[in-house]
């Protein structure tokens, strides 16, 4: 039997989709019989991580400790999926130097900050612009891209991907490698 188990890390803006990406892709993958779990950085901050802030020291510690936790489950055989902003290369890297190479696959999700902050769903970009959150993501505080992820995540045509297209972008990958 293959060992199936695998991290897939989504990284972008808050706003850019990257927990619809999770739950989407975590879905088709049941469907092809594979056992999947979600680790949410938005939901990981009211447990695991919930003595940690948004100052990037603590955000270097969030990323490793649900790298750690991703391990885990990968070791286990389980595809698991995280989605977390993860603004800086180095603590990404740091959770790629836990696995084999070819089991941590990066996906950024590129899209524009005014995109992301015009769905605003949250209504955090709006604080944020108000000076009501200090340190947020894009606004007043560094979004590092990936320089040699696996894969990218764009806007087609100006439009933006649905779910099940990111999700089958992300599938295509997957089965190729
Ligand atoms: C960025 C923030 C901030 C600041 C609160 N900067 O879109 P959301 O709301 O639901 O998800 C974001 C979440 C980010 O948590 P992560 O664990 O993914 O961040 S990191 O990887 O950088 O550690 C956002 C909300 O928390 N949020 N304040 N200042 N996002």
């Amino acid at each position: 039997l293959g060992q199936k188990g695998c991290v897939v890390w989504i990284t972008g803006l808050s706003g850019s989709g990257k927990s619809t990406l999770a739950c989407a892709l975590s879905r088709e993958l049941h469907y092809r019989g594979h056992l999947t779990y979600v680790l949410d950085g938005d939901n990981l901050r009211h447990g695991l991580n919930r003595d940690l802030s948004f100052k990037s020291e603590d955000r270097a510690e969030n990323i490793r400790r649900v790298g750690e936790v991703a391990k885990l489950f990968a070791d286990a055989g389980i595809i698991c999926i995280a989605s977390l902003i993860s603004p800086y290369r180095r603590d990404r890297d740091a959770c790629r130097a836990l696995l084999p190479d070819s089991k941590f696959i990066e996906v950024f999700l590129d899209l524009p900050l005014q995109i992301c902050e015009a769905r605003d769903p949250k209504g955090l970009y709006k604080l944020a612009r108000a000076g009501k959150i200090k340190g947020f993501t894009g606004i007043d505080d560094p979004y590092e891209p990936p320089v040699n992820g696996e894969i990218v995540i764009k806007m087609k045509d100006g439009e933006c991907p649905s779910p099940k297209a990111m999700a089958k972008q992300v599938l295509c990958y997957l089965e190729e490698n």
